[in-house]
């Protein structure tokens, strides 16, 4: 069993704060824990705007508190966010997250999990997991 705190996250490398600032995400749960997932709280800023697009993963966002919406930008669609609100991008959904008047606590779950070193490439996307065909072959 792993026990771990938000405390004990905060400040460590774990704590993953976006270049831009837009957002803050802590990992709880990351690839080396070997769980098939990674599992995160993110902080969006109020206000904020920010552009997603994973590409190789799926994510489930639960939001916990604050507000805000999300633009599906194949379908032009914006849905609000707030406490009590779920997305789901399982079909890998180019999208814009925005932050509203007040931060949103997001509970986030991805798979295939991420390792802790990606970084938003200019299309909002992480690059594959390294054993990305394990995980095909395990959906199909
Ligand atoms: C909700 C979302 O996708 N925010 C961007 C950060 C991401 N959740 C992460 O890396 O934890």
């Amino acid at each position: 069993m792993i026990v771990r705190t938000l405390d004990e996250i905060i400040g460590s490398e774990r704590d993953v704060h976006a270049e831009n600032g837009n957002w803050v995400s802590r990992r709880f749960v990351l690839d080396n824990d070997q769980a098939g997932f990674s599992f995160h709280e993110t902080i969006i800023k109020a206000g904020t705007e920010t552009h997603i697009w994973y590409k190789n993963h799926i994510e489930a966002v639960y939001c916990v508190a604050g507000d805000g919406e999300i633009e599906d930008l194949k379908t032009g669609e914006i849905h609000p966010i707030k406490d009590g609100t779920l997305y789901l991008l399982n079909d890998h959904d180019e999208h814009l997250l925005r932050g509203g008047g007040a931060d949103m606590r997001l509970i986030c779950a991805f798979c295939p999990p991420v390792t802790g070193r990606e970084h938003h490439d200019e299309d909002g996307a992480y690059a594959p997991h390294p054993k990305t065909d394990l995980y095909d072959k395990a959906r199909k």
